[in-house]
Order: C-alpha cells, then structure tokens, then sequence
C-alpha cells in the first residue's frame, strides 16, 4: 500500500525500535527520566531556546503552549486556515477560556503584517486582551508553504510592539527548513516559543516537542500536567525521537522531491487541476475537476488499486509524502490515477 494519507502514518525504523528497548528511563513527572531529558535537551540546543518539553501530540504542544501563554478571557491573533483554529476542536476556548481572533491566510501561508496589527486590541475595558499570535510552518492547509524567516521576525516585531508573544506551530518546522536551506533554528530564532512533531515526517510513533525560554517552559510544564499529559516512564517514546533528531532530519528533502515528482505528474492527467509550483514540501493538494466525480470516490477506487490519499473537500484530495513512500510509490500513484481518470 501506497499509504499518503499523512506523513503521521510513519511508523518507528528498526533503529527507533531498537533505541526504545534498550531506552534507560524513569518517572518523567519528577524530572528523573534521563533519555527524555536527553531529548529536551537537544531539542532545545536544535533550537536554540533555553529550554524543551515533551508532549503526546502537536495538538498538546499547542494547547500546553496557549495556556502557558494565556489566562482566561486572553485572546489570541492567528490564520483562518492555522491547524490550531480549525483542527483542534477550539481546545484553546474549550480548555483555556482563550478566544481565536482569525486573520486571513494568504496563499502563502502568511498573514498580512498590517492585519496582524489592526488585529491588536486596544486597551479598552469592552476588548479582549490581545496576548499572542500564533504562526503555522509549514502551512499545512496553504500547501505545505514554508514560512521564512524574514516573516517570522516581521511578525515578531509587531508582537514586540504591542508586548504580546509570538508562538510558531512548526509541526513540520524541519520540513519547512528543509525547503527553504536554512536550519530549524534560524526559522524559530524571532519566536518566543516554537514547538515541532516527532511523529510527522520524522518518524517516530508519538510526541512533539515545545521549545521556549525556562520559565515558559515550566508554565507549559504545569500545563502539559493539567492536561493529563504527565508521562511516567517516557523515556521509551524519548529514545525514539533522540533517533528521529539524528537519522531522519537530513532525509527530508528527499520526501520534498517525491512530493514535486507526484504534483508534476497530476499536472499532466486530465480531470485533475494542480499548480507543481505550489508544492514545495511533502504536502500535495489537488482538486478533482472531472465532471461527476468526487474526490471521495476517486480515492475509493485509487484506494483498491493500492495506493491512499486523504479528501479534504467534496473535490480536494491531500497527497503527503514521507520516508515510507518511495520513487516506484510515487509512480504507482500517478499510472493508477491516470488510469481512474481516463
Ligand atoms: N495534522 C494532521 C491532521 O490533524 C490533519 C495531518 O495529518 O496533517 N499542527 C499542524 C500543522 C498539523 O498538521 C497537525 C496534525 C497538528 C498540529 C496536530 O498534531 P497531532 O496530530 O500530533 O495532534
């Protein structure tokens, strides 16, 4: 099987499984577990904040991070396509008492600057206050656009500005660093906190990482806590992303190119509408413009012929590469979509 549902359905290499049991571990919530804290540690040397957390999930290094950030009745300025708004179930209100205020993505995952500051409340007793704003890299729903750094720190200047904080959802931050030649830790420098998934295009079974200075970090500390995500003997899911940081950074480009390969080749079949120009990491969306057909038919039948994609809408269909899906992977895909659409 062809899986290109998500880069999420990567499962652990024989060195993870390897490195899992043989992990040294101990109680994580007393801060005794030495591989976790070896991946905290590195995690945060990556990049280059004071200090690192382990969580279950990107959805929890997000939610941890807002309420690290937020109190109850705190708003929180971020895209109208961000993951964290639309994929998250609101946990940031539901949990946290934080309002989303959304602002426009542009195609390219961005925000305007001057939406960002016209989004700033005033200090007036009918407002929210404003306390964050929140950044997606890459941009999952624009593409899997990288985000540079010249925008993170425009970004960053506005919220200097107006005192507020400046999270990145870098999910897949070493994607975007990848694509664009640059390290993880330049695209993070102007945030005040950044967090990034293990268990995406890096591989490992579970977790994300949150990366801040030392007393965020002990805020989303207790966060993580209260959540439920204290973890005991974690080193074992640890030991897995010590090996994703070492083997699986530098392979990512190679997914890049898999995922150029795969839009190249929609681009030439008829009855679909792509622009290859847009993909420039692992994720490849596509619509389906052949009269009659949804994409969730499509993909039930390009599902019998071996190969899985993800609808995204009643004619968008989501492609994402990883370590997983191959050259030939990738070739299958596109003479059994070519054959679905003749
Ligand atoms: N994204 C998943 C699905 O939830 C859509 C995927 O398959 O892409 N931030 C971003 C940018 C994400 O893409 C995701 C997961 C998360 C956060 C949440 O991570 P998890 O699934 O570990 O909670």
């Amino acid at each position: 099987m062809v899986e290109m549902r998500s880069d999420t359905m990567t499962r652990p290499t024989p060195a993870m499984r390897r490195a899992m049991a043989a992990a040294e571990v101990g109680d994580d919530v007393f801060g005794e577990d030495p591989t976790v804290n070896r991946l905290e540690a590195k995690a945060a040397e990556l990049l280059g904040k004071e200090a690192a957390l382990l969580v279950a999930s990107g959805t929890m290094a997000n939610l941890a991070s807002l309420l690290a950030h937020c109190g109850r009745g705190d708003e929180v300025i971020l895209g109208h396509l961000s993951h964290s708004f639309i994929y998250e179930q609101g946990g940031m209100a539901a949990v946290g008492g934080i309002s989303p205020r959304t602002v426009a993505n542009r195609e390219d995952g961005t925000l305007a600057p001057e939406e960002i500051e016209a989004a700033v409340r005033s200090d007036d007793p009918h407002f929210p206050r404003t306390r964050l704003v929140m950044l997606e890299n890459s941009h999952n729903r624009c593409g899997g656009a990288p985000i540079d750094a010249a925008f993170t720190r425009t970004a960053a200047e506005i919220t200097r500005r107006h005192s507020l904080r400046l999270h990145v959802d870098g999910a897949r931050l070493f994607n975007a660093a990848a694509a664009l030649g640059v390290s993880a830790r330049e695209l993070a420098a102007a945030a005040d906190s950044v967090c990034f998934c293990l268990s995406k295009g890096l591989a490992a079974p579970v977790g994300s990482v949150v990366c801040g200075s030392r007393e965020f970090i002990g805020q989303a500390r207790r966060a993580r806590k209260l959540l439920g995500g204290g973890m005991r003997q974690a080193g074992v899911i640890a030991a897995a992303g010590l090996v994703a940081l070492d083997e699986m950074v530098d392979r990512l480009a190679e997914d890049h190119a898999h995922a150029r390969k795969l839009a190249e080749g929609l681009a030439a079949i008829p009855g679909i509408s792509i622009d290859p120009a847009r993909v420039r990491t692992n994720i490849v969306y596509f619509a389906v413009t052949k009269p009659g057909l949804t994409a969730a038919e499509l993909l039930r039948r390009l599902e019998r012929e071996g190969v899985r994609m993800l609808a995204t809408g009643a004619r968008t269909v989501r492609a994402v590469t990883h370590y997983e899906v191959n050259a030939a992977g990738i070739d299958h895909a596109l003479a059994m979509l070519a054959k679905l659409m003749n």
